[in-house]
């Protein structure tokens, strides 16, 4: 039977954990669960077997973490073959009233993908292909790709398993306790994503008890169009006084949770970590009456970046327009030296005044636009969360960059000319995107409001046929220039009005074409832009920079009731200079290079924002004014601190952690350079590492940085060092000072194991502690000799913890 149609009429329950029964059954710590197809075939039959007796419509093959990045082709072969023939043994020895069908289970990679990791896109894309592939040959009905804590590996996956079969594809994520994906997706952005990408179905799983992950299932359920689906863990996992893992909710109160969510328009039902098949049975038993609630198509016009979703028709949208290289010679010769940096500054200016997207356009005649907009849309995405309008004419370019997109972008554009809806549809069905529809074609602009709607007409007929649905299509009816047709502002502002009552869809307009060749275009501008805001209009390609537009636009949602106690129009009016002449009068105020933000300095915003090659240019900059270790401390550790902080409120997430840390590092390998004329004789081995767990070494790189600079013979051993290694090598060299750095708190008792084992080999070691989590009654605690709070301090108890060197160079 078809899985799908069966799915359309029937709730369809699903397996539960599997990894918590293999480790109950004996795999031990470290042991690939994978390789217990081969090895241990009768056990994971019985686990399929016992999930299939509870209940479950489909069950996922044990190959969670199968992928090229763990197994070599022929073992990820045998094993992807030996799991579907177990899960096919256990259905065939179970064929009761109802149908099963076996999905191949596709887990995340645990690699972070760049820029925040070191795995490229396509890298991944390729590695899930050849797990789907294997499944494929293999014989398995559907693909289900799950636990993703990552919007983009979700993306990968997703893309490699649609490119490589034509299965049906779920896709599950696992959120956090603040609703978010690790990376900082929220539910309507995943669903948003993976509907533009072709999933069967969306939904979540693992992370927390049912209960806890009611408020992001009842976001999937408002947001998608496809079914949803739920796979929770029997509560949050924890250890207890034995130090085994447990989970809290019964089998019970699982059912229950769970069919309250299935009440709700939840379609597909199992579980994940914690559960077993008497929580599946349990389910299925409580769900039995139940029929699923009926499929609503939302009609939402959507795009999405990483972390959020902007819908189309809540307010008008702006769309920053800046980043375009037309008549901007300072940009143009940017993007002919290949420097990102003007174009990162336009797109974070534009966001500090507030646009919704970005319009990312590098279009000039003689450079390979492909490979500029992907660098363009990779460099943008990483440092910003605003979602991007794609604006290219050149068919390669929009493929390549609508393929390394974070999220489901705004597509600039596709035309009534055949040619153009034959290049655009086919690219926009494969990867998603809203695309702003432009009413020209063949013809040309038609000059009435009337021929402008029958090439809307038209295109929405070709989209359909391309099965592209009329949520995705914006339209563009054209802003002419009115100093050479008096009638050409009247006739746009009449299609604006006319599309969305006649076609059901939303518009938008380029609009300062209107005032070509005329004086004090701003003021035509946003005259004109005021009218089309009345008529309706969705979204406008515009300046944020103008002061009268803004104006506008502010004033605008604050009369129409969209912005709530217009709090958007005072926070706007109020940073206005005190003598900001008449708003609609006023001259565009000229692009503002944005540097720096309030109460922080050119290096901190940079930091702040990830901006690799400004960080190290202001600080070579700062460096003729400034002593290295003061930029350290009075720039680069606040910047630091203060995106910290956000992280810890759930304002910054980890993909801009990683960036800043990045811009970080750029900053301090300037520092790195002056510092190195500085050097003195050796005055004593000094092993350094940040111990086993723990990745951060921006503080130990001073700490290293400094030692060496008053002489000291650092063996650097790195980041995330087991205690054994350091050990060794402490022991190897007879060295006398060893120093461990440690930032979190959770990798302190690495730290303190280190200290144990490093007493009992090497006991005339001196042991010197520091990091951000430490104190010195701590450092008591955990035994070691001394305990530093930054750098400098770092190399003054060296000096104390070694007598017989001598004093310091200063
Ligand atoms: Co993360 N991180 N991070 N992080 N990170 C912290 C430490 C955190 C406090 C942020 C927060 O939540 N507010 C938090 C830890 C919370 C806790 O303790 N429980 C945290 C977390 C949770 C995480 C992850 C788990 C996030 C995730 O994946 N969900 C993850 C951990 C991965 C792992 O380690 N297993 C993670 C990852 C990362 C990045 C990779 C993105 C990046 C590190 C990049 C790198 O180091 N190469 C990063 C960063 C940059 C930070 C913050 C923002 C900055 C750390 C830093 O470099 N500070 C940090 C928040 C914060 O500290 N404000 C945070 C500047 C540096 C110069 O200071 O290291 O303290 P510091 O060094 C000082 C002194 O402490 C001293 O001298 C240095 C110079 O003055 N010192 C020593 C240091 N070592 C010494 C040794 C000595 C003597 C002195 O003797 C041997």
């Amino acid at each position: 039977m078809n899985l799908l149609e069966y799915a359309n009429q029937h709730l369809l329950f699903l397996d539960g954990g599997m990894g918590t029964l293999l480790q109950k059954a004996g795999l031990c710590p470290g042991e690939l669960p994978e390789v217990w197809n081969l090895t241990h075939p009768e056990e994971i039959t019985r686990i399929h077997t016992d999930y299939l007796n509870a209940g479950s419509h489909v069950i996922s093959t044990n190959t969670f973490g199968a992928n090229l990045l763990k197994f070599s082709p022929e073992e990820l072969d045998r094993i992807i073959g030996a799991a579907v023939q177990n899960a096919r043994r256990a259905q065939a020895a179970t064929r009761g009233s109802q149908p099963t069908w076996v999905a191949l289970d596709v887990g995340p990679t645990g690699r972070m993908l760049a820029p925040y990791g070191d795995f490229d896109f396509e890298d991944a894309v390729a590695t899930f292909a050849a797990t789907v592939r294997l499944g494929v040959k293999h014989g398995v009905d559907l693909i289900f790709i799950e636990t993703m804590n990552d919007s983009y590996e979700t993306k990968a996956a997703l893309l490699a398993a649609k490119e490589s079969c034509s299965l049906p594809v779920f896709v599950s994520n696992a959120y956090g306790a603040d609703g978010k994906l690790m990376t900082g997706a929220s539910p309507t952005a995943m669903v948003t994503l993976l509907e533009g990408l072709g999933a069967d179905a969306v939904g979540v799983n693992c992370s927390l008890g049912p209960r806890a992950l009611a408020p992001v299932v009842e976001e999937y359920l408002a947001a998608a169009s496809v079914p949803v689906l739920l796979k929770p863990n029997a509560g949050l996992p924890r250890a207890n006084e034995a130090g085994e893992t447990i989970y809290d909710v019964t089998p019970a109160d699982f059912a229950r949770e769970v069919t309250a969510l299935l009440r709700k328009g939840v379609r597909m039902a199992g579980g994940c970590c914690g559960t077993t098949p008497a929580y599946i049975q349990s389910l299925t038993e409580a769900a039995a009456d139940l029929s699923p609630l009926p499929l609503l198509p939302k009609e939402h016009t959507r795009v999405s970046s990483y972390t959020h979703a902007v819908t189309f028709g809540e307010r008008p949208l702006l769309i920053g327009e800046r980043i375009n290289p037309t008549g901007k010679k300072r940009f143009q010769e940017a993007l002919r030296a290949g420097d990102m940096d003007y174009l990162l500054n336009e797109g974070l200016t534009q966001e500090e005044k507030g646009v919704d997207l970005l319009d990312v356009n590098v279009g000039l005649p003689e450079i390979d636009e492909p490979t500029l907009l992907t660098q363009a849309v990779c460099r943008l995405q990483a440092i910003l969360d605003l979602p991007l309008q794609i604006d290219t004419a050149n068919p390669r370019a929009m493929e390549r960059a609508l393929r390394r997109y974070n999220g489901k972008a705004l597509i600039n554009s596709v035309s009534g000319k055949q040619e153009s809806m034959d290049t655009v549809f086919p690219l926009a069905k494969k990867y998603g995107g809203v695309i702003i529809a432009l009413t020209l074609d063949e013809n040309g602009i038609p000059p009435t409001a009337q021929g402008r709607l029958a090439i809307a007409e038209k295109i929405l007929a070709e989209a359909t046929r391309y099965g592209i649905p009329k949520k995705d299509l914006v339209f563009d009816p054209l802003a002419l220039t009115v100093s050479a047709d008096p009638r050409a502002a009247i006739e746009t502002l009449s299609a604006v009005e006319a599309i969305p009552r006649r076609l059901g869809c939303h518009t938008s307009l380029g609009v300062s074409n209107v005032s070509f060749g005329l004086p004090q275009r701003d003021a035509i501008n946003s005259t004109y832009f005021a009218i089309a805001l009345s008529k309706g209009l969705s979204a406008a390609i515009m300046n944020p920079y103008s002061t009268a537009m803004m104006s506008t636009y502010r004033a605008f949602c604050a009369l129409n009731g969209q912005d709530e106690n217009c709090a958007a129009y005072v926070d706007f009016a109020t940073s206005l200079p005190a003598n900001s002449s008449t708003p609609a009068t006023a001259a565009p105020t000229p692009a503002p290079a944005k540097t720096s933000l309030p109460g922080e300095s050119e290096l901190q915003y940079a930091i702040g924002k990830g901006l690799k090659e400004r960080a190290a240019a202001l600080t070579r900059e700062l460096l003729q004014s400034k002593e290295p270790l003061q930029i350290v401390n009075e720039e680069i550790i606040p910047a630091l601190n203060a995106v910290g902080e956000g992280f810890e409120r759930h304002t910054v997430y980890l993909p801009q952690l990683l960036m800043s840390a990045e811009a970080a590092q750029a900053a301090f390998a300037c520092i790195k350079e002056a510092l190195q004329g500085a050097r003195s004789a050796t005055r004593g081995c000094f092993v350094l590492a940040t111990v086993k767990g723990d990745i951060h070494d921006i503080g130990k790189n001073i700490v290293k940085l400094l030692l060496e600079n008053y002489g000291f013979d650092v063996i650097d051993l790195g980041r995330d060092v087991p205690p054994e290694v350091i050990v060794q090598e402490v022991v190897s060299r007879n060295a006398p000072l060893v120093g461990l750095s440690a930032l979190m708190t959770t990798t302190v008792p690495a730290m303190e194991e280190t200290i144990r084992q490093l007493r009992a080999a090497a006991p005339w070691c001196r042991i010197l502690v520091g990091g951000a989590v430490l104190t010195q009654e701590y450092a008591n605690t955990i035994g070691a000799d001394a305990y530093a709070k930054d750098a400098m301090e770092a190399v003054r108890c060296a000096e104390q913890l070694l007598p017989s060197s001598p004093k310091s160079i200063e």
